[in-house]
């Protein structure tokens, strides 16, 4: 039985990747940060009683900036894999905490190769590093694949890059397994609330519901090509089975602005919108609704832009081109944009509805204990 090892366990792509892992038979041990609250929301339907014998997953206590700590957990756990999807995660965040970023995504991917290396697993553990199409950032090449030179345009993505050449050079200096996959943005109805996908698809939900009135946004012209990280984990792995270790773009080829993702989102729950005005003073409204169960009005302003979402430096434009990865790994998508959209909409709407109903029941869920 093969032992993997995530970090970021607790995170989108932790718990796609933690069910995928334990569905082909691995021990699968993650890495999960102190938190003064529960964090394991995602990973809870997988979750074992450690009291019980034989159990598949384990979770271990631990930080990418604390070496000591990651050193004893590969040397206990003497993974077969290392998947190091830690990270502080969040572009825009990252103006903000620019040393921890670094710290954390930079550096943590360092700490992992360095005690691979030092445990004297350098035969036995092969290490799959999350790389970004941040990279790419400014662009220079359309599609962008594993040869179009990067351009970093925020911290994350500086420290990303870091992540990136650190693990290329311990392939090459010590001939280890370590690969790169280089994956472009990817969304599922467990993304974090603050992305622009997740943030879109709960306000829609909201709003058709009558739970909030209007969804604030910054640029609206960025393109993103997105996929469903159900389909991406799978590339994870299959880039770990190879004879020899490479580095891989994961992508749709496909790419489409926020504007027309939040048309679509909108479109799900019956509703058109009719966009007015441009840059800051760009408003949209509803035009039509054709599914009665939502009592929303046409002419409602439900989207308006705020410059707080705005970035000091901004990546316009992100296309992949997933040939390599076809062709070599063999790996195909399940999930195209429409397909997405509607998942993470019929999660929002489900969820949504809980809440509508107990508020309509009198139970606010915010104050249940007062
Ligand atoms: P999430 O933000 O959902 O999850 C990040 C995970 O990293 C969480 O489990 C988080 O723990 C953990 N983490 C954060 N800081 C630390 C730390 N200091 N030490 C240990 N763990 C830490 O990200 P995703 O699942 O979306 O992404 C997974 C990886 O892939 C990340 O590295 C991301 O940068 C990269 N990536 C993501 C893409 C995407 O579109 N989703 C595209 C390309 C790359 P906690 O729950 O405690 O916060
Ligand atoms: P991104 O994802 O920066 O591509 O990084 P995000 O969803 O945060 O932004 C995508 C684009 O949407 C624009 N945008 C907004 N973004 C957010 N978060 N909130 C808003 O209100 C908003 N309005 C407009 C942004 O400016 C941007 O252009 C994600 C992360 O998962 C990274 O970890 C990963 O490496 C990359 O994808 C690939």
């Amino acid at each position: 039985m093969k032992k993997a090892l995530i970090t970021g366990i607790t995170g989108q792509d932790g718990a796609y990747l933690t069910e995928l892992l334990l569905e082909k038979g691995y021990e699968v041990h993650g890495i999960k940060r102190r938190s003064s609250l529960l964090n394991t929301d995602r990973i809870d339907h997988l979750y074992q009683d450690p009291h019980e014998e034989d159990i598949k997953l384990k979770l271990h206590y631990g930080d990418l900036t604390d070496s000591m700590n990651l050193t004893k957990i590969i040397q206990e756990v003497q993974p077969d894999e290392i998947y190091n999807l830690g990270a502080m995660s969040h572009v825009r965040v990252s103006f903000d905490t620019p040393e921890y970023v670094g710290n954390v995504d930079g550096l943590g991917t360092l700490r992992i190769l360095e005690a691979v290396r030092l445990l004297g697993l350098t035969k036995k553990t092969r290490i799959y590093q999350a790389s970004t199409s941040e990279l790419y950032g400014m662009v220079q090449e359309v599609p962008q694949k594993e040869t179009t030179p990067f351009y970093p345009r925020s911290p994350y993505a500086v420290a990303k890059l870091y992540g990136y050449w650190i693990t290329v050079n311990y392939r090459e200096a010590y001939n280890m397994y370590a690969c790169n996959g280089i994956l472009f943005n990817h969304e599922s109805p467990i993304r974090g609330e603050t992305f622009v996908t997740r943030k879109i698809t709960r306000a829609v939900a909201k709003i058709a519901l009558g739970l909030q009135d209007c969804l604030f946004l910054g640029n609206l012209n960025s393109k993103r090509d997105w996929g469903h990280a159900k389909d991406y984990v799978k590339a994870m792995w299959l880039i770990l089975q190879q004879e020899k270790a490479e580095d891989f773009c994961i992508a749709t080829g496909i790419t489409t602005s926020i504007r027309d993702f939040v048309k679509m989102a909108f479109a799900e729950v019956g509703i058109e919108l009719a966009f007015t005005g441009e840059g800051v003073d760009e408003i949209a409204t509803i035009k039509k609704c054709n599914q009665p169960e939502f009592q929303v009005k046409e002419g409602t302003v439900v989207l308006k832009v705020d410059p707080q979402y705005f970035r000091p430096t901004e990546v316009d434009l992100l296309i992949g081109d997933p040939t390599k990865a076809k062709t070599q790994l063999g790996w195909e998508l399940e999930y195209d944009l429409p397909a997405l959209v509607k998942d993470m909409m019929t999660s929002d709407v489900k969820l949504f509805k809980k809440e509508k109903y107990l508020r309509d029941g009198g139970h606010d869920v915010l104050n249940q204990y007062e």
